[in-house]
């Protein structure tokens, strides 16, 4: 059968124009009677353009005792488990006061609305941005590194990492808590950049945060020295390519993870969403989080088909959702994995250091009440 072939046919008895049957109906009712559900599973997942392994894979070999929370803290007690990759979104900073995109009410995409933006999210536009920096470095003040603490669950990650378990944390987000958490370098992929550093526009010249954000605080848009052209910090607006360590560290960790962790994300945004199909097939994934996020479409799942995505429902043998905040879901999987006391200690060690340096979380003007111009209004070198 040829990949565009309709299934349990050969390439010797395609139809075509030529050979029209006699009784159409008779001999359509026999083909459907030889049809048997793989065939028609398959003719729809080429029609359709869904992923199909080409080959019959074997089946996947179950690694957990039991599917369930418990099941993953046996698993990550474990000697097998070693390492482990967390994904993380907006969701882990919440609890910082830093609101995130899509949560009804305070989402930053609720707020943004009546800004009088062409969309909200054009404000994370490249174009956009180019045309009137303005309301983007007005949000920027309000989220700014550097005024916010980082959650129990950044710590969650770090204490992870401190016991050798972490093989790296993939996070979409820019405000930086997990390097303020303490999380090496080295073991942090940035996916969507971050305000550490930015270039200009024009010319690349890099940029210092702190340099940049003492004229973002002036409620001034950042001009490079050299050239005319705009500051921009280096998070990935949409419509530019992610960072090349993204993609070189995706290569060489996916296929090690032994147990992926899917933090505070609605894994609505690509290619970021897609990782978590990248870990191998038996490869246990929690997610902790206040809604379902990232689930296998049903429709696939009633053809039998992979298509990615987490299955967490009764059949499945390795994905595990804990619901609720991010804090406690942490909170909770450290208490169980003997960790609780330790995580909490250091949450406060950390916490009271940051404050002596100086480093407290400010009272924010909530960001429904920042006036931001309307689109296309301002030019580089008008104050915000
Ligand atoms: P999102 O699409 O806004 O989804 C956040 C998810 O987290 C939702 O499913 C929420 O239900 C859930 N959530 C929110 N608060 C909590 C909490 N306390 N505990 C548990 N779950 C919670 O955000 P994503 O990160 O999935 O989307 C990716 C965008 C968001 C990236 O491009 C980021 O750059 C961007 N973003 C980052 C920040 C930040 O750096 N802190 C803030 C806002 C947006």
């Amino acid at each position: 059968m040829s990949a565009n072939s309709p299934p349990g046919s050969s390439d010797d008895t395609e139809p075509t124009d030529r050979a029209v049957p006699p009784n159409l109906i008779e001999s359509l009712g026999a083909r459907i009677r030889d049809l048997d559900v793989d065939s028609i599973r398959h003719y729809l997942a080429q029609k359709l353009g869904f992923y199909e392994p080409s080959e019959p894979t074997s089946p996947v070999e179950q690694v957990l005792e039991e599917v369930s929370l418990e099941g993953i803290v046996k698993w990550i007690k474990s000697e097998k488990c070693k390492n482990i990759i967390t994904l993380s979104g907006a969701g882990i900073s919440t609890a910082a006061g830093i609101p995130d995109f899509r949560s009804p009410e305070t989402g930053l995409y609720h707020n943004l609305q009546k800004y009088n933006l062409p969309e909200p999210q054009a404000i994370f536009e490249i174009n956009f941005f180019r045309e009137n920096p303005k309301p983007f470095f007005t949000l920027a003040k309000e989220l700014y590194p550097g005024s916010f603490k980082p959650t129990l669950s950044h710590y969650f990650i770090k204490l992870l990492c401190d016991k050798g378990l972490l093989l790296r944390h993939y996070t979409q987000n820019i405000d930086t808590l997990e390097r303020v958490a303490g999380l090496p370098e080295e073991k942090i992929v940035e996916a969507h950049g971050t305000f550490y550093t930015s270039h200009c526009l024009d010319c690349k010249k890099e940029y210092s945060l702190d340099y940049v954000k003492e004229i973002i605080f002036r409620d001034e848009i950042p001009i490079c020295t050299n050239c005319p052209g705009i500051i921009k910090p280096d998070i990935v607006f949409f419509g530019e390519s992610l960072p090349d360590r993204f993609q070189r560290c995706l290569q060489q960790d996916f296929q090690r993870c032994d147990m992926l962790i899917i933090m505070g994300s609605s894994l609505e945004v690509q290619p970021f969403a897609s990782l978590i199909d990248m870990v191998p097939e038996w490869c246990p994934r929690l997610l902790i989080n206040r809604e379902k996020a990232g689930v296998r479409s049903p429709l696939l799942q009633l053809w039998g088909l992979s298509g990615g995505g987490l299955q967490l429902d009764e059949e499945s043998t390795r994905d595990v959702a804990r619901l609720g905040d991010c804090d406690e879901g942490c909170q909770d999987l450290a208490q169980r994995l003997g960790w609780g006391e330790e995580l909490q200690a250091l949450v406060a060690r950390e916490h009271a250091r940051l404050e002596r340096e100086g480093h407290i979380t400010t009272v924010h003007t909530p960001i429904s009440n920042i006036e931001i111009g309307s689109a296309g209004s301002s030019t580089a070198e008008h104050k915000l």
